[in-house]
């Protein structure tokens, strides 16, 4: 691993998350509470999509302002997170209730508040953008380079393209790390950037003409170990609670409570692990599907965060998380 996440606090701070305050004690909340500060506070409204969603849902702060942004969820409860890369969570705010974070950012960048609990059908359209700016410098902020993605564009690759699954692999994979002492491994199956940019039958293939002697079924369970390395993380386990289970499923299944309301029914990652790339997952992720209710995540998560749950995916898809 690189130290990627050294640069991920391009905005950190002095960062006071209250979560939960009952927006009932109105008077302090709303006028004294503002007129005291020494620093900008804005209210947003957090509606359902249907009712109108954030409001405002763009907010421009400079380089070096310190603002307080108060979450009020007016209808239902509402989850509240900033990203990519800042690491706020403002976890469950109940109807009534208010949940704040005061920043200073210090460099420019353009990130996003949404909603992380499944509040309406129309839940992952419930977004807001921050926009941080450097009032000496001219020019907007792009987004950072993403090599995955470069890559795929680089190779023609269809990330649209269904690609065809076929029969007769079993999702398991019991053992496989044992059984990886015992047969001999090709090194691009020991590379992640290349067992990204492979799907694990292709990976088995290459497995079985180093090892003609050996059965396919120790074969497939080294593949489906080999791709399902590294172990997650507790906090991309909660990231995808938080984001993907209500369609994926709690296991990634394809059975979540909103999987009956998807124009396409939500993939489960078993059914098709052995025929999907790791990095046209990636890029769904970031970019989302194309009319088809697979929201995008681009601007949501990192780099880091999107290759962790591809990671985690595989996981799930063979049967260990
Ligand atoms: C609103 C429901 C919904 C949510 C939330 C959702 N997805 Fe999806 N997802 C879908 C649907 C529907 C598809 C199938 C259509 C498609 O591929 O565009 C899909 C497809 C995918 C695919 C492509 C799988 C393949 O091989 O075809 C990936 C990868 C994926 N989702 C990952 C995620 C991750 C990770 C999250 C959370 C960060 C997430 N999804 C959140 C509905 C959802
Ligand atoms: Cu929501």
């Amino acid at each position: 691993m690189t130290g990627k996440m050294g640069n991920r606090a391009a905005l950190v701070v002095l960062v006071l998350v209250l979560a939960g305050i009952p927006a009932s004690i109105v008077g302090y909340q709303y006028w004294l509470r503002p007129a005291l500060a020494d620093h900008r506070v804005v209210d947003i409204a957090a509606l359902v999509p249907e009712n109108g969603g954030f409001s405002p849902d763009l907010i421009r702060v400079g380089v070096g302002e310190t603002i307080t942004l108060r979450f009020a969820a007016d209808d239902v409860a509402h989850g509240i997170a900033i990203g990519p890369g800042l690491d706020i969570d403002l976890g469950q705010i109940d109807p009534g209730h208010v949940g704040e974070v005061t920043l200073t950012p210090d460099s420019p960048g353009v990130y996003t508040y949404y909603c992380n609990t499944w509040c309406s059908p129309n839940h992952w359209r419930m977004r807001g953008i921050l926009e941080v700016v450097d009032p000496t410098a001219a020019g907007a902020v792009g987004a950072p380079p993403d090599p995955i993605i470069e890559a795929l564009i680089a190779a023609s690759v269809d990330i649209d393209a269904k690609p065809q699954l076929a029969e007769g692999i079993s999702p398991d994979r019991p053992n496989g790390e044992q059984k990886l002492e015992t047969v001999e491994v090709p090194p691009g199956l020991l590379d992640p950037t290349w067992r990204l940019s492979h799907t694990p039958a292709e990976g088995l293939v290459a497995l079985q003409a180093q090892n003609p002697e050996v059965a396919d079924d120790v074969l497939t369970d080294v593949t489906a170990y080999l791709w399902s390395e590294p172990t997650p993380t507790v906090e991309i386990k909660e990231l995808f609670a938080k984001n993907c289970a209500a369609c994926h499923g709690e296991l990634g299944a394809g059975d979540g409570p909103a999987a009956t309301s998807t124009l396409e029914t939500p993939v489960a990652f078993a059914d098709v692990a052995w025929f999907r790339r790791g990095d046209i997952w990636y890029a769904k992720i970031r970019r989302g599907g194309m009319g088809t209710d697979m929201p995008n995540f681009g601007t949501l998560f990192t780099i880091e965060e999107t290759r962790l749950l591809v990671d985690y995916l595989w996981s799930l898809s063979f049967g260990e998380s």
